[in-house]
């Protein structure tokens, strides 16, 4: 088999950029190791940045999000039993956000690649990149118990945090810079309608909370807890009875409470690969890098990567020049720092450490307290959570 561009992932990174390619007159392949109703179940991210918004619609992938995403301009800090409320418009000059789940933009990209004629293999596992320094990389795969060789122009490993085109950046030229939390988040989501119109991060002397949506009638929140905790050893009286306690308010807010249908722990690091890029395989998304995903990033960092390299690729097709593809690793990981900056600070600021001293907690309320009263500190929350400029 033969292809341009051979994309390893059909997650939010890899499906965006065989659409992108193909809106382009681009061809490429991509090969999906799980099957499609797992792709489309996968329960991740809810927050898409004005910039992946826009991208999405140019590319002709936002119809049902225009229908069914709810748009908010604003995210509410919970601490100390105040609320505060940060208006993203009014402190960006118009940029908001919107809640549409990573699921919902998962079908609607593999629905139109299908439509399109594909090629999206499911249940094809990559195996191996080869010839990354040639003019022709390879990815050995397995389908329908089979091996098979996917020839390429161009490799992309959009293969997410375990995926195997990482590898073929040889370890000489590869550096991983990481930190692992010593908390982990349990998400739930839940038959309720949400308890308030926009996201809610709590900080709380027990531990972070969030409260976040699907749609007007499925709730989504997360708790702070341990990183070895099992899902199942939390009961549902117990999980809202903790939220009840984190978001508590001095005002009339109560929690709205709801069978709660899925439950799992996801724990928290940040990991950044460098470079993204070796020879002709490049890496986008996941596969490069991890965030916390208390900045909301990890999906938006995916979309920016893939929308810089098919940029880069139809530069290159119509003008010749290669520069923006040499700057790939160095573009994107400029974003990727900035977003790892900042889900570090929203992370560190918001939940409590093990072992966390008064002092600790102090500079926490300080943060926020800051965050409350000064514009400038604000102006920035808001700027970095609506998301940094794609170029
Ligand atoms: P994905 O989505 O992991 O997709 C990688 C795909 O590659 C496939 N694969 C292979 N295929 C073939 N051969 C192989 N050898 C393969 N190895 C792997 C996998 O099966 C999979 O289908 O990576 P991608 O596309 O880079 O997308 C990244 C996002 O999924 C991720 O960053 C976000 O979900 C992170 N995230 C959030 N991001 C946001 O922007 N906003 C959020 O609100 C947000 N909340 C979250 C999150 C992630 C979470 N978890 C579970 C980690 C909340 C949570 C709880
Ligand atoms: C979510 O709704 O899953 C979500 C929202 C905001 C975050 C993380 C996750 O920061």
């Amino acid at each position: 088999m033969r292809t341009t561009v051979g994309i390893i992932g059909a997650g939010p990174a890899g499906l965006l950029l065989a659409r992108l390619l193909h809106n382009a007159g681009i061809d490429s392949v991509v090969l999906e190791t799980r099957d499609r109703a797992y792709v489309e179940q996968r329960q991740r991210a809810g927050i898409l940045e004005q910039g992946t918004v826009d991208v999405l619609r140019e590319a002709g992938a936002a119809a049902r999000m225009d229908r069914e995403g709810i748009p908010h301009d604003g995210i509410e800090l919970r601490f100390d039993r105040r609320r505060h409320r940060v208006d993203f418009p009014a402190l960006t000059g118009g940029r908001s956000v919107m809640v549409y789940a990573q699921t919902e933009v998962c079908k609607d990209l593999i629905a139109l690649q299908l439509a399109a004629g594909g090629p999206l293999l499911f249940e094809a596992e990559a195996l191996a990149v080869e010839g990354a320094g040639t003019e022709q990389p390879r990815v050995r795969f397995r389908h329908q118990g089979r091996e098979d060789v996917l020839e390429c122009d161009y490799v992309v490993g959009c293969d997410g945090s375990w995926g195997v085109a990482r590898k073929a950046v040889p370890a000489d030229v590869s550096r991983v810079f990481e930190r692992t939390y010593p908390y982990g988040w349990l998400g739930i989501l839940a038959d309720v309608p949400p308890s308030h119109d926009e996201l809610v991060y709590a900080r709380h002397d027990r531990g972070f909370a969030l409260l976040s949506m699907r749609s007007p009638t499925v709730t989504r929140a997360y708790l702070q807890v341990p990183a070895d905790t099992d899902a199942a050893d939390w009961g549902d009286e117990e999980i809202w009875d903790e939220l009840d306690r984190r978001l508590e308010t001095d005002d009339a807010w109560t929690l709205k409470r709801g069978p709660i249908t899925a439950k799992s722990v996801t724990p928290m690091r940040s990991h950044v690969h460098e470079p993204m890029r070796h020879g002709r395989v490049f890496l986008a998304g996941d596969a490069a890098h991890i965030v916390p995903p208390t900045g909301a990033k990890g999906l938006n960092l995916a979309v920016g990567d893939v929308v810089t390299f098919a940029r880069a690729l139809v530069e290159l097709r119509d003008t010749g020049s290669d520069a923006r593809l040499e700057a790939y690793s160095a573009t994107c990981l400029r974003r990727v720092w900035q977003a790892e900056r900042f889900s570090y600070a929203m992370t560190t600021m918001l939940h409590r450490a093990p072992g966390a001293t008064p002092f600790d907690d102090r500079i926490q309320l300080a943060q926020l307290d800051r965050i409350t009263t000064a514009r400038s500190a604000e102006a920035d929350l808001a700027e970095s959570y609506t998301g940094f400029p794609l170029d």
